[in-house]
C-alpha cells in the first residue's frame, strides 16, 4: 500500500471500502475514488493516484445523488399507440429493436440508422456493433453542439483534434471566449492557472463579459461579439510586420508561412482595421501582439465563446496560427498536442467481417466532408425530407438534444417522423419522452468504464462498479451485448464479467491489469515537443498555417475574417443573445440534483446595467426574450461587466421539468428560440448567432 495513501484512513473512520471510479458529469472525466458502505455510495473524491489528486468540483462531489435518485429510470419502456409508456422486459426491448433494424436495413440500407452519443461517452461497444457489424457510417458524437470548430481547427493546423494547455510553465496566457475559472473552476489545470498568474504569468482574457477568469486577468478585452477572428489576424499582422515571429520555428516546422504573411498583409488585417470591428483600440492590439511575441513560453486558446459563431472556425484557426508563428507549440508552457492512451477495441472482429459502408456518412453527404461529427442540426432535413438520404432511426446515448440542440420545435417534428427512436439514459429525459423505446442505463457508480481524461499527458482510467445496478438498469456494454445477440452478432460479445473485456482493452498499457484495478488510473510520461522526432500529424508533417486539408476540400486554406453571414441585432431584435455555462450545473442533466439546486436553483439571462436601466428591468425581474423563432421567459440579472447590446444567457435548466421531483418547474429552457446556424466548414452550431428583443413581463 502507498504510505502516502489516505484511502485506508477514510475507510477506517467511515467503515467504507473504496472503489476507483470516474466522473462523467462534465467532459473532464476526473478519476475518482468512490467510498461505499452497505452497497451505498457515501462519499466521492478525486483519485489520489491522478494528477488532480483527491480534489473534485462541487458537481462531482454532489454526483452521489445519481446513485440514489428515486426519479431514475428503472426498467425498459415502450411507447404505446396512445402515447403512454409501458414497462417491457429487456428481452422484448431487444427483440423489438433488432427486428426494426433488420427491416430498415432491408428497405433503406444500414445508413438510415444513426447512432448519436454525447462526445464524452464510452462508445467502444456501440461503434463496433453499429459501424463494424451492422454497417452504418452514421455513428457520431455530439461535437457539433460543442467544440466541433475547435477540433477541426486543431486538425487543420496541427493534425490534432484536442490541443490542451500547459498553464503551469507559461509566462503569457491569452484566453479567448473561455472561462476556466467560471464553469470549470475546480479543475486541477485551472487551479494551476490561478497559481501561475499569482507567480509570474500574465493573463489576458477576451470576452464581452467580465467573466470570473476576466476578473483575475491583468488585461480584459471586452470585444464585440463574433469579432475575435479580426483581433487574432490583426495580432498576426503586427507580429509579422515587425519581424517578431519565431523565424527559426517557422522555417523548420511551419508550412506556408510566407503565404500566410502575404495573406495577412494583402488583406489589410491591420490593428487599425481590427479596431473598427472589435472595439479594441489599435494601440492595445499592438501592445499585446508585441508582448505575446516576445514572452516565452506563451499560449493562447479559445472555446465556446469562439466556436459558437458562424465564423468561429476561422477565428480559432487564426488563434492556433498565432501559437504557431511564435513557436509556442507542444513545449512547456505552450499549447500541448495531447497523447492518447494505447487502448484496444474490446471485440475481436475479423477484418473480412467488418462491414463496408455503401454510402458516404451523413456529414460528407450533407456537404461537410471535414465535419468531425454529424452536423446534428441538419438531421431533421434527412429525417423529414430524405435529404441527403433518408434517416429512419435514431439512437441517443448520454445525449439530450431535445434540450441541448437549437430549434427545439424542429427537433420535436423530426422525432415524430422517425420509424424508430431509442434513448438510453438514466432518466426519462426530454429526448426519451419523444422516443419509442427508452432503455435505462446503470449510472457511472454501477458500471465499469475504461476511458481517457482530458489531462494533457496520456492517461487511462479504469472505473469499476461500486454498487449494484439500480432497478433493472444495465451498463451500456450489457445493453449492446443483449442487442447484438438478437441481431445475430452475439458470438463477438463473448465475456462473462466486465474484467474480461477491460483486460483486452487495456492490454497494451505498460502496467498489469491488477495494478490498474488497484490504482484506478494510469498516466504515462508527459512528453514535450514530440514533433522533433515524430513531426506533426498533418499531411506535410508540419504545422499548417496554410492548410492542405482545407485546400484539398475546396475551402480557404488560410484563416480569413468572415463578417457578412453573421446574424446581428437589428431594430426589431436589438440584442445579441450569447451563451455561457452554469457554474454549478453541467449541460442539461444535473437539474434534478438537490445539492446543486440548493446552490443554483434556476438559470438566468444577464443584461448590462445600461440596457436594464433603459428597459426598466431590475435584478430578479422576469423578462421575455423573443427571437424570430419564438419566445421564452427567464429571470434577469443585471451585470456591470457586460457590454451593452448583449443578453448573456446561462444554459442548462429546463431539464426534468416534467419528470424530476426536484427539477420540476425550475429554470428556463432557452433553446427553442435559437435557430440552427451551421458553420460552413466544420458543421458546428452557432448558438451565439441569435438576435432577440427583451421586455419585462
Ligand atoms: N460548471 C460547468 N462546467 C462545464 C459545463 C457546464 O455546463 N457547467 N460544460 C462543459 C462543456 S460541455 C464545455 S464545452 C465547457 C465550456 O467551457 P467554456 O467555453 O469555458 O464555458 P462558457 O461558460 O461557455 O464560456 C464561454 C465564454 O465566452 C464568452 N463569449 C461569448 N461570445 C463571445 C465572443 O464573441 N468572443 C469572446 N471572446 N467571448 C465570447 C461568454 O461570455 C463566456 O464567458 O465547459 C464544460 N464544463
Ligand atoms: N443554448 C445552449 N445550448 C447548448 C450549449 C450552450 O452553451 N447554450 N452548450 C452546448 C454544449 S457545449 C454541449 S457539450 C451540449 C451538451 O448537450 P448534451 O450532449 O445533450 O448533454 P446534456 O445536455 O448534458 O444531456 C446529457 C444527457 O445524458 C444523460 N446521462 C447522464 N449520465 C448518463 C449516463 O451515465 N448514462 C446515460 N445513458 N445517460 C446519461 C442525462 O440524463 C441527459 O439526458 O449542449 C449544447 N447546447
Ligand atoms: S470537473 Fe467535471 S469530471 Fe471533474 S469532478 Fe467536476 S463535474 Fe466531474
Ligand atoms: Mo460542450
Amino acid at each position: 500500500m502507498n504510505p502516502q495513501s489516505t484511502r485506508h484512513i477514510i475507510n477506517e473512520i467511515r467503515g467504507t471500502r473504496v472503489v476507483p471510479g470516474v466522473c462523467i458529469v462534465c467532459p473532464w472525466h476526473c478519476p475518482t475514488e468512490v467510498f461505499v458502505r452497505d452497497n451505498k455510495v457515501v462519499y466521492v473524491r478525486g483519485n489520489e493516484n491522478a494528477p488532480n489528486r483527491t480534489t473534485r468540483c462541487v458537481k462531482g462531489i454532489s454526483s452521489i445523488h445519481l446513485a440514489r435518485d428515486p426519479d431514475r429510470l428503472l426498467h425498459p419502456m415502450k411507447k404505446g399507440k396512445n402515447g403512454n409508456f409501458k414497462v417491457i422486459s429487456w428481452d422484448e426491448a431487444f427483440s423489438f429493436i433488432a427486428e426494426k433494424l433488420q427491416n430498415i436495413k432491408e428497405k433503406y440500407g444500414p445508413e438510415a440508422v444513426a447512432y448519436l452519443w454525447h462526445l464524452d461517452s464510452n462508445e467502444m461497444f456501440s461503434q463496433q456493433l453499429f459501424v463494424q457489424l451492422y454497417g452504418t457510417p452514421n455513428w457520431s458524437g455530439h461535437g457539433a453542439a460543442c467544440d466541433q470548430s475547435r477540433r477541426l481547427a486543431g486538425l487543420a493546423t496541427y493534425g490534432h483534434p484536442l490541443p490542451t494547455k500547459d498553464y503551469e510553465n507559461s509566462r503569457f496566457i491569452m484566453l479567448w471566449g473561455e472561462d476556466p475559472l467560471g464553469p470549470n473552476q475546480s479543475l486541477h489545470e485551472n487551479r494551476e492557472l490561478v497559481e501561475v498568474v499569482k507567480r509570474n504569468a500574465k493573463l489576458v482574457v477576451v470576452d464581452p463579459y467580465r467573466s470570473r477568469t476576466a476578473e483575475k486577468a491583468h488585461v480584459w478585452l471586452p470585444i464585440n461579439p463574433g469579432t475575435d477572428g479580426a483581433l487574432a489576424l490583426a495580432m498576426a499582422h503586427r507580429i509579422i510586420e515587425t519581424g517578431a515571429h519565431d523565424a527559426e520555428f517557422c522555417e523548420n516546422y511551419v508550412y506556408g508561412f510566407d503565404a500566410f504573411a502575404e495573406h495577412v498583409k494583402a488583406n489589410g488585417y491591420t490593428p487599425q482595421w481590427a479596431e473598427g470591428i472589435t472595439g479594441i483600440p489599435a494601440e492595445t492590439i499592438i501592445e499585446l501582439a508585441d508582448e505575446f511575441a516576445r514572452t516565452k513560453p506563451a499560449v493562447m486558446d479559445g472555446l465556446k465563446g469562439i466556436v459558437n459563431y458562424s465564423n468561429g472556425f476561422q477565428a480559432l484557426r487564426a488563434i492556433f496560427c498565432l501559437n504557431a508563428i511564435t513557436g509556442n507549440v507542444d513545449g512547456p508552457g505552450c499549447l500541448i498536442l495531447k497523447e492518447a492512451g494505447p487502448l484496444l477495441p474490446p471485440l475481436d472482429i475479423p477484418e473480412e467481417e467488418i462491414a463496408v459502408p455503401m454510402r458516404p456518412n451523413l456529414s460528407t453527404a450533407m456537404g461537410y466532408p471535414l465535419a468531425p461529427d454529424i452536423p446534428s442540426q441538419l438531421l431533421p432535413k434527412a429525417v423529414l425530407e430524405g435529404d441527403p438520404y433518408p434517416v429512419r432511426t435514431l439512437f441517443f446515448h448520454i445525449v439530450n438534444p431535445a434540450m441541448s440542440d437549437p430549434n427545439t420545435g424542429l427537433f420535436r417534428k423530426m422525432m415524430a417522423g422517425l420509424d424508430l427512436s431509442v434513448t438510453i439514459d438514466l432518466y426519462m429525459s426530454e429526448t426519451a419522452q419523444l422516443s419509442d423505446i427508452v432503455l435505462p442505463e446503470a449510472s457511472m457508480f454501477e458500471r465499469a468504464e475504461v476511458r481517457e481524461s482530458l489531462w494533457s499527458g496520456p492517461q487511462v482510467i479504469l472505473s469499476q462498479p461500486a454498487i449494484p445496478c439500480m432497478g433493472s438498469s444495465k451498463p451500456h456494454y450489457e445493453i449492446m451485448k443483449g442487442l447484438a445477440q438478437k441481431m445475430g452478432y452475439g458470438h463477438y460479445f463473448q465475456w462473462e464479467t466486465w474484467e474480461d473485456w477491460a483486460r483486452t482493452v487495456t492490454s497494451f498499457l505498460p502496467v498489469s491489469f491488477e495494478e490498474l484495478k488497484e490504482k484506478g488510473v494510469w498516466h504515462g510520461e508527459m512528453r514535450y515537443r514530440k514533433y522533433l522526432e515524430e513531426g506533426f500529424m498533418t499531411s506535410t508533417g508540419r504545422v499548417e498555417v496554410y492548410s492542405e486539408l482545407l485546400a484539398e476540400n475546396g475551402y480557404d486554406p488560410m484563416p480569413v475574417y468572415e463578417e457578412d453571414q453573421r446574424v446581428k441585432p437589428d431594430p426589431e431584435y436589438p440584442f445579441q443573445l450569447i451563451n455561457a455555462k452554469m457554474q454549478n450545473h453541467c449541460g442539461t442533466h444535473t437539474q434534478n440534483n438537490p445539492y446543486l439546486m440548493e446552490i443554483e436553483g434556476e438559470n438566468w439571462a444577464e443584461l448590462s446595467a445600461r440596457d436594464a436601466g433603459e428597459l426598466g428591468i431590475s435584478d430578479g425581474d422576469r423578462v421575455e426574450l423573443a427571437s424570430p423563432l419564438g419566445r421564452v421567459t427567464i429571470a434577469a440579472r443585471v451585470k456591470e461587466g457586460l457590454k451593452p447590446g448583449i443578453v448573456r444567457v446561462l444554459h442548462g435548466h429546463g431539464f426534468g421539468r416534467t419528470m424530476g421531483s426536484i427539477a420540476r418547474g425550475k429554470g428556463s429552457h432557452v433553446n427553442p428560440i435559437f435557430d440552427s446556424m451551421v458553420n460552413s466548414v466544420s458543421g458546428g452550431i452557432g448558438y451565439n448567432e441569435c438576435k432577440v428583443s427583451v421586455r419585462k413581463v
